[in-house]
């Protein structure tokens, strides 16, 4: 079924990525949303479509606090260090982005600025005093990944901001049960503060009603839809932080990195617009298209949180989110721990293979929105047969017997078959590229490429040569198009070497500036080939096995890892001595009994309610009935685990532990003690 391609379009056109977070190195992971936006926009050029490319770090956020902590260096010494190597990477991949900019950049805490101040002053942005968690001896509170704990929906160990080995759910600040610092390793406590609220939930009926235009791939709208058509909770955007952008008028609250990031997108363009004389209100506040290429993880983000923003601070909304599938690594979920990840410079680079060729992997392998296997073995096989054995073959055998035989451009005109052929790859490529269908595009390339191989071989020019020279030269002449045709097609998935191909047709300027209607313009005759390169070698199975080796190695040591740490564990737990370390974990308290009543269904336990002197009393369930009678318990002072794991008994879920003696007899403070009081 042929699409319809949206472009070119009277309108500006930005198209954005996913910002990585400067954080860590690049990998072959975070690729996957980088190459086929790039190739989008060199696409999009090469019909004639203005594109402005933007795309900057992201540098905000408690991981790269703490992990500068770590390291022992500032937020902002780590994100330059990263930032330059993500631009640098970027570079070599030859994704080329119109403006790279940073999140910590004084324009966008300006624009981030504004725009909060303007959901603030529409009244999108509410106060409300929640309960945080908060570390009494660290003395401060804890946001997001300073505090994990349990996940309240699913109950599996989880940080504070994302239940990120359970369910998956995105947690609010305060949600996440029995709170531990992760700065101390003690238990946290709740403490009430004012934060502020983006009434989410007032954008229902708008995002209802924009969501099923929004344009880009299927899976982010769907995924879109279904959540808002579930529920709408508004967003706590501040934390408790010094490094980020500043919250007005409140000291030590910054904006949650969410909000400061896409606006990234925003002062980027701005940015770019200084350099360049643009105009960046015409695309962030005019009739425009807007497109941002992401990760699937970042559907909600994009397709919920960012329009609403958008929305209430007066800003054109994107007109397309285009959201690529995960990426595994030889067939196993992609996992820095578990040692499946190809790092780009030190895996791929590093070893002299040619960014173009992992260029064209990413874009071939499936269609965008699958999930992508990246497999040393596919990707000789890749390489091999369909660049060397297919595109690599045709243009050197055409362009070196033509530089043999005729030294140029035969003055043979080009057969009309020949010409529909391109005409008809052209369509096929550029309607593909419009509907996000990568891998179409290039197979419709490659179609072309196995077409002129066909073509070469049935019509034998070295027989022709010899017999009839005249025919020979409108067989070359008809290759040599077919050539053309391909380096400009091929030019926005592997830019490096299609320049260099094309220069070895004879053609001076960049083929990056030819358009795809050049393609069907006759190469003029009589101009000069050179003797062209070998552009696509093979890869032998040695290196292959090599990169394997590099492969299996990260992953034994990830495995080694872990055993390690689980045995350490194991031989902690064995020991009969524990450390005061592990002695201090207990969080032991004095409490008051204000409630007990038995429990339906059981002889032996009673359900109590204990002041611990925090806000909300204890729920705990205690096997004391046989001693006490739930009258004789009323007011009296226990000794409590507090930080016990909660487990549901008869149905009652307990918040604690009541300690006693092995025969049920209840442990008591000396004289009456303020509740909550710590045992040490
Ligand atoms: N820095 C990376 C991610 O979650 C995050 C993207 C921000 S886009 C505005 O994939
Ligand atoms: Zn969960």
């Amino acid at each position: 079924m042929p699409l319809v391609s949206d472009f070119p379009v009277e309108k500006p056109v930005l198209v954005t990525c996913g910002l990585p977070y400067a954080n860590g190195r690049c990998h072959i992971g975070h690729l996957r949303t980088y190459v086929p936006a790039d190739i989008f926009v060199r696409t999009l050029r090469k019909q004639g479509q203005e594109v402005v490319f933007v795309c900057g770090s992201d540098t905000h956020g408690t991981p790269i606090v703490m992990n500068a902590e770590e390291l022992g260096i500032l937020p902002g010494e780590l994100v330059e260090m990263y930032h330059a190597h993500f631009d640098e990477i970027f570079r070599r991949m030859g994704v080329e982005f119109d403006y790279f900019g940073t999140t910590d950049a004084p324009s966008n805490h300006h624009r981030t600025l504004q725009i909060v101040e303007a959901l603030i002053e529409a009244g999108h942005v509410y106060p409300r005093r929640i309960e945080l968690a908060y570390c009494p001896r660290c003395d401060r509170f804890l946001p997001d990944r300073y505090v994990e704990g349990r996940c309240p929906y699913c109950g599996v160990r989880a940080r504070g901001d994302e239940c990120d080995q359970g369910c998956g759910k995105h947690l609010e600040p305060g949600e996440i049960r029995d709170p531990v610092c992760k700065i101390c390793g003690r238990e946290a406590e709740y403490r009430t503060q004012e934060h502020f609220f983006f009434r989410l939930s007032r954008f229902k009926d708008f995002l209802l009603q924009y969501l099923p235009g929004l344009r880009g791939t299927s899976n982010a709208r769907n995924y879109a839809i279904e959540w808002v058509n579930q529920e709408l909770r508004d967003w706590c955007i501040t934390r408790n932080m010094e490094w980020g952008v500043s919250f007005p008028g409140h000291e030590g609250l910054v904006v949650y990195v969410w909000v400061d990031a896409p606006i990234g997108y925003i002062s980027f363009t701005e940015e770019w617009a200084k350099r360049t004389g643009g105009d960046w209100e015409a695309i962030w506040r005019g009739d425009s298209r807007i497109i941002h290429f992401i990760g699937l993880d970042i559907v909600y983000h994009h397709c919920i949180f960012w329009p609403a923003i958008l929305k209430g601070a007066g800003y054109t909304v994107p007109w397309a989110v285009v959201a690529s599938g995960m990426v595994k690594i030889e067939d196993k979920k992609f996992s820095k721990s578990r040692g499946y990840i190809v790092w780009v410079d030190e895996d791929y680079l590093a070893h002299g293979f040619h960014p173009d060729l992992l260029r064209y992997y990413l874009a071939s392998y499936t269609s965008h929105t699958k999930e992508l296997n990246f497999s040393w073995k596919i990707f000789q096989e890749k390489v091999n047969k369909e660049l060397v054995g297919s595109l690599g073959n045709f243009l050197y055998r055409t362009t070196l017997f033509a530089y043999k035989n005729f030294k140029e451009v035969p003055m043979a005109a080009v057969s009309s078959e020949v010409m529909d052929r391109i005409g008809q790859a052209i369509d096929e490529f550029t309607e593909s590229i419009g509907g996000y269908e990568f891998k179409r595009a290039v197979d419709s390339a490659m179609t072309l490429s196995d077409f002129g191989n066909t073509y070469f071989q049935s019509m034998e020019p070295w027989k022709l040569v010899k017999t009839n020279r005249e025919a020979c030269a409108g067989v070359i002449k008809d290759c040599l198009q077919i050539a053309k045709a391909l380096i400009v097609l091929f030019d926005p998935v592997m830019p490096g070497l299609m320049e260099v191909a094309w220069r070895d047709l004879g053609l001076r300027e960049s083929v990056h500036t030819v358009s795809y209607d050049e393609a069907l313009v006759e190469l003029e005759g009589g101009r000069p080939i050179l003797k062209p390169e070998i552009l696509f070698n093979k890869i032998d199975d040695e290196k292959i096995e090599e990169m394997e080796r590099i492969l299996s190695k990260r992953i034994i040591e990830a495995v080694e890892k872990e055993m390690k740490n689980k045995k350490d564990g194991e031989e902690r737990g064995r020991s009969d001595s524990i450390t005061l370390d592990e002695f201090e974990r207990l969080d032991l308290r004095i409490g008051t009994v204000k409630e007990a009543t038995s429990i339906k269904g059981s002889e032996k336990l009673l359900k109590l309610t204990v002041d611990l002197g925090e806000t909300i009393p204890r729920v705990i369930v205690a096997g004391i009935r046989e001693h006490y009678t739930p009258e004789e318990l009323l007011e009296r002072q226990v000794l409590v685990v507090a930080n016990m794991e909660p487990a549901k008994l008869f149905g009652v879920e307990s918040q604690g532990m009541l300690l006693a003696t092995e025969n049920g007899v209840l442990l008591e403070p000396d004289e009456p003690v303020k509740n909550g009081v710590k045992v040490k």
